[in-house]
């Protein structure tokens, strides 16, 4: 169906409503709407914390309007399903007597996955499905592959050298990215539920992995640490926040650190591994049920090539240094590029950032 420009206009509002959401809402999606009636909005809302009323219920709210024979945008397929935090908002549509509802995407939600378009076409109200369905997507690709997957969307961020190091040496810190990519990188961090990192970094970098550059809240903090090697007296632990860092480890891992450290309000998780080393998938479903929608890896080099080798990753973003290391260990086989497409790119400062997904 060809939609007017008017259609592409409020749903594109519908997106940056969604988007205001962001942070508050997960595991939810990003849902925004807007309600237009002869020509004029008359009502626009958006999903604003988890647990609370959907965006539709919100735009409803937001007017005193009569909404008979109005057009509801919303840039997801309104929920009709029971049993969760808040009434289905198909009935409500319904009952406000919204004559046309225009949306970019089905929810891939099994309990909703074309069950609300038809509920509201039995009710007689027309329903316009996949305008800008793309970009909805895009808005929404943590939601997506979690709620299909069942784990998190993996982002891959890798800053490397001209020669495509990303350090010196195994347990040398090197830095290589400039301060346009330290904000990014935190402005990055601030839209994943949680981010990633090897006990191998914690040792060598020391991060704090928050988001001090710039405002929001702090993703969850997950350490790989297959023999608990973390020391005590790194910068993660005697920071305060202690319930957001994660520790994953083999599962017959030193009982008594396992004890100090959970005394410390850090949570451990304790998974089968091969010769210590925590199987990923494993890793990954337990991220999942623990509602972690999407994951950012930050290294080190063995962790990336465990995730890059198998195939763990929606997006890889590279953060080009002009640096040169003339020596030192590489992220990632180079072949791995070749199945890529680059996605985007762009100037930080001194640094390319580069965006690579699958070649589908
Ligand atoms: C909508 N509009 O704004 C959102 C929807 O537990 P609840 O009641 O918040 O419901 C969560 C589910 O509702 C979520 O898994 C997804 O299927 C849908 N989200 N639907 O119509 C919204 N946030
Ligand atoms: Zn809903």
């Amino acid at each position: 169906m060809k939609f007017s420009n008017e259609d592409l206009t409020y749903i594109k509002r519908c997106f940056e409503l969604a988007d205001k959401g962001r942070g508050f809402v997960s595991p939810n999606p990003l849902v925004g709407s807007v309600i237009v009636k002869d020509g004029k909005v008359i009502g626009e809302g958006w999903h604003k914390k988890f647990g609370g009323a959907h965006a539709e219920v919100n735009a409803f709210a937001s007017s005193n309007e009569e909404t008979k024979g109005a057009t509801l945008y919303c840039n997801l397929e309104p929920c009709c399903h029971t049993n969760k935090q808040t009434p289905p908002c198909v009935p409500v549509i319904i009952s406000r007597e919204i004559s046309r509802v225009v949306i970019s995407n089905l929810d891939p939600n099994p309990s909703v996955n074309g069950s609300g378009v038809k509920q509201l076409r039995e009710a007689g109200i027309r329903v316009d499905t996949g305008i800008l369905g793309d970009e909805g997507k895009e808005v929404n690709k943590f939601y997506f592959k979690y709620v299909i997957k069942k784990i998190p969307y993996i982002t891959i961020k890798i800053a490397q050298s001209i020669d495509g190091k990303i350090s010196t040496n195994r347990d040398i810190q090197t830095w290589l990215t400039g301060k346009d990519s330290v904000k990014y990188v935190h402005e990055l961090r601030e839209k994943y539920d949680a981010v990633l990192v090897g006990a191998n970094t914690i040792k060598v970098d020391d991060p704090q992995l928050t988001v001090r550059e710039v405002k929001g809240q702090d993703p969850i903090r997950i350490i790989i640490d297959g023999d608990l090697s973390i020391s005590p007296h790194s910068k993660i632990i005697k920071m305060p926040g202690n319930e957001k860092t994660w520790i994953f480890t083999a599962e017959n891992s030193n009982q008594e650190k396992i004890e100090q450290l959970e005394k410390l309000g850090i949570k451990i998780f304790q998974l089968p591994a091969d010769k210590k080393k925590v199987d990923l998938g494993d890793m990954l479903k337990e991220l999942g049920k623990e509602n972690i929608t999407s994951l950012l890896v930050e290294g080190g080099q063995q962790i990336f090539s465990q995730f890059i080798s198998h195939g763990l990753f929606d997006e890889i973003i590279i953060l080009q240094s002009p640096k040169i290391l003339g020596q030192g260990i590489s992220a990632f086989e180079t072949n791995v590029l070749k199945k890529l497409k680059i996605e985007e790119t762009e100037r930080l400062g001194e640094d390319l950032k580069v965006v690579l997904i699958e070649n589908q």
